[in-house]
């Protein structure tokens, strides 16, 4: 059996061994395109899962008890096939569990209106879904409100490469690394979340290539880096504004390209020489006056053939479409788009990119075309306030844990208590299926066949593994919508994608047949030819042009306190290699767990004396539980490292609604904190 990983936005080609329908062992596809020909332990050893999913759909207690007598009668009667399960649920049929879902949504329009109802998720199923979901959303139910959890990850990626080059992906494929003279990583910690990726990072490295890493604490890739910038906490758009102020500075800057290709260079150029906070500046910050020199040097390395990589160190802060824009300038200025090379963000999950692509987010219908005015929907944070404000009274959810890894998690938990109604499509237990009143137990993609779209924008058809009789997300989607007098009859997935495929141009000349022959980059023209790099002649943005955009860089934070010798505690969090996410499908693999098992704090050495090895962490939002601590010289004093992965450590709940400026993605890599010693 040949499938995809269904973990990171690498996309992974992997093999199966199944016996009487148990998966025994995956494997790396020899030639994996996106793979490499190699897999991570998540990849080989994540599909333990498979054995302790959900499995059936269920209905709460409570819910039951608040709605029971509202239901027509002819449904009243039929609540006498409901078990009970557990202490919080019925089990009950599929056909049961979709017409009370049907009926409370139908309710709901009825007594608020369409628009009380938000739809969230998306980047973890298949596009199939993800597709269907949003069309339900905004054709049937009527509510503007879709959104995915490209809001707490990459949309300030799609934000900032749309204003300056018109589209927010990757410039390139993952190959184009072998090809590249010089790699630019930021806030990617790409050994761990995109271990394939970092894998020909390291190859290309060995190869000749040069590699620049820049992080604020010491990540495994910096190893091999031939410079690695070590930063104070938000401060990439201060660092790469003045990596361009150097380029123009010492005319490092390819003018040809920029007359030619682009256009506002000149007031660009006019505010960035006028800009103070150069190289400069970082002669004053005590601890990181070397990076001037570094900066001079990474100025002259990206004039050659370069990528620039990117994660979430960059894009969850208040200012990561700005910083984003100023890694694009860069590799304009460089004239790098024109060399094959270019921007690589690299997107997280297995299909947020294809979630985008078809329209799960309140701004962007199928295909990114933007919808008029009235019918831009509510971004999720919004979606929060909105349900305090008593104005959303629902939530129908597809695969995304709100209630874990969302920030603000005191307030959201209020939030829920208000909602009348929360529906919930999943693979497994999770935080917010534990709030849920009905869950739909879904295939997951180790299940069902179905396209998703890797951060190389290449879609990978997935085949089942094992034979499931659940339905996959789009089965439930359907049926709800023709409960809603829809008449779609759609048999299988094939059948959705081809419906998808009318409204996503640029999936155009993809077919299951092809797919299955080879895993194509969009866009993808009609005769099946597909595209691996993008810009090397224009840029997709209305005039073809790409746009240079300057951002000024505020003080804040850590910097500040660096220049006025103040001692703050400033909380960093992000990924562990063995662990996904809410870590709901990678928890039940022994092999990963006995790898990482808990959420480590790690605190700086020269603490050791000051610190316990057990604390809780507070912020003016929230507390943490208890956590372990590790001394550790891979994060500097004051600043503290933890993941996410476990709910009961309750990470989320130390941060607040400080977000993106434009597009509200949370600042989850900086929260001052208090450590309270245990
Ligand atoms: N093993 C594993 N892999 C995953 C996931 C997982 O949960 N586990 N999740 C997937 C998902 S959804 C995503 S989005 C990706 C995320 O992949 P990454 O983007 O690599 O994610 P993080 O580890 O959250 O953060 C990256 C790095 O940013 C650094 N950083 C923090 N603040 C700053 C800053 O101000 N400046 C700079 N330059 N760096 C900073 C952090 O120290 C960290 O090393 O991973 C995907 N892959
Ligand atoms: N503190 C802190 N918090 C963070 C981050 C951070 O760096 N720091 N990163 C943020 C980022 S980048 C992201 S993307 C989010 C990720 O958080 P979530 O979006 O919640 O992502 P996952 O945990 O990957 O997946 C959510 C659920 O999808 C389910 N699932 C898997 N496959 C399917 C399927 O086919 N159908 C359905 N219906 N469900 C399925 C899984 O069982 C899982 O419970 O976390 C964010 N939270
Ligand atoms: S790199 Fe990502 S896609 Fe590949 S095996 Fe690991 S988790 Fe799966
Ligand atoms: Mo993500």
């Amino acid at each position: 059996m040949t499938s995809v990983c269904t973990y990171c936005g690498v996309g992974c080609e992997i093999e199966a061994i199944v016996e009487n329908n148990r998966v025994t062992k995956i494997k790396p596809v020899k030639n994996g395109i996106s793979s490499g020909g190699e897999l991570c332990i998540k990849g080989r050893y994540g599909f333990e899962f498979l054995n302790n999913r959900l499995k059936e759909h269920l209905i709460s207690y409570e819910f039951i008890k608040k709605n029971a007598e509202k239901m027509p009668f002819e449904l009243q009667v039929r609540l006498a096939n409901l078990y009970e399960w557990d202490e919080r649920f019925y089990k009950a049929p599929l056909n049961l569990a979709l017409d009370i879902a049907a009926w409370k949504l139908k309710y709901i329009i009825e007594k608020h209106s369409p628009k009380s109802i938000a739809a969230i998720g998306g980047a973890r199923t298949n596009i199939e879904s993800a597709w269907l979901f949003q069309h339900f959303a905004r054709n049937i139910l009527k509510t503007p409100h879709v959104d995915n959890c490209a809001r707490v990850c990459h949309s300030p990626s799609l934000s900032g490469l749309k204003m300056s080059i018109g589209e927010g992906a990757s410039s390139v494929d993952f190959d184009s690394i072998f090809d590249a003279e010089t790699i630019f990583v930021i806030g990617s910690n790409t050994t761990e979340a995109h271990p394939m990726v970092a894998s020909r990072i390291i190859k290309a490295k060995k190869r000749g290539a040069k590699l620049i890493v820049v992080d604020v604490r010491e990540i495994p890739l910096m190893k091999f880096a031939d410079i690695s910038v070590i930063l104070p906490f938000e401060s990439n758009l201060l660092f790469l504004n003045a990596i361009a102020k150097e380029m123009i500075e010492r005319d490092l800057i390819d003018k040809d390209f920029i007359n030619k290709r682009c256009v506002k260079f000149d007031e660009y150029k006019e505010l960035m020489l006028n800009d103070k906070y150069d190289k400069r500046f970082f002669e004053k910050l005590k601890g990181f006056e070397k990076i001037k020199e570094q900066i001079e040097e990474i100025a002259k390395l990206i004039t050659k053939k370069t990528i620039f990589a990117w994660g979430l160190g960059v894009t969850e802060h208040i200012d990561g479409t700005e910083a984003v824009n100023a890694i694009s300038n860069l590799a304009m200025m460089s004239g790098n788009f024109a060399k094959g090379a270019g921007v690589l963000p690299l997107r997280g999950q297995n299909n947020v990119q294809g979630a985008c692509d078809v329209g799960c987010l309140p701004y962007f219908l199928p295909d990114y075309i933007r919808p008029d005015e009235e019918h831009i929907g509510l971004m999720t944070p919004d979606v929060i306030d909105e349900i305090l404000n008593g104005n959303i009274k629902a939530i129908i959810n597809m695969g995304e844990d709100i209630l874990h890894i969302h920030p603000n998690q005191n307030k959201i938990h209020k939030a829920f208590e208000e909602l009348e109604f929360l529906m919930v499509m999943e693979v497994m237990p999770n935080e917010i299926t534990k709030r849920a009143d009905i869950v739909f137990a879904v295939k997951s993609a180790y299940e069902k066949s179905g396209v998703y779209v890797n951060a190389e924008r290449r879609l990978h058809l997935s085949t089942p593994l094992v034979k499931s009789s659940l339905p996959d997300d789009w089965e439930v989607v359907k049926e709800l919508a023709n409960r809603f007098g829809s008449t779609l009859k759609y048999e299988k997935s094939e059948d959705v994608f081809e419906d998808c495929k009318k409204e996503v141009g640029r999936f155009r000349g993809a077919s299951y047949e092809r797919l299955k022959q080879k895993p194509l980059q969009w866009p993808i023209k009609e005769d099946g030819s597909d595209s691996p790099v993008l810009h090397l002649e224009k840029f997709s943005t209305s005039d073809g042009k790409g746009h240079f955009h300057y951002h000024k860089y505020h003080l804040r934070g850590e910097v500040e306190d660096i220049l006025k010798g103040k001692k703050r505690w400033w909380l960093n969090t992000g990924r562990a290699l063995p662990q996904y996410n809410n870590s709901a499908q990678t928890k039940p693999s022994e092999k990963l767990t006995s790898k990482y098992d808990d959420d480590i704090l790690l605190v700086n050495e020269i603490h050791k004396n000051e610190i316990s090895q057990k604390v809780k962490l507070r912020s003016k939002y929230g507390e943490s539980a208890e956590l372990k601590v590790k001394f550790t010289d891979k994060v500097r004093p004051y600043t503290l490292y933890t993941t996410f992965h476990f709910a009961k450590n309750k990470i989320n709940y130390l941060f607040g609604d400080e977000a993106d400026h434009k597009v509200k993605t949370a600042r989850f890599k900086a929260v001052e904190v208090e450590i309270i010693n245990l």
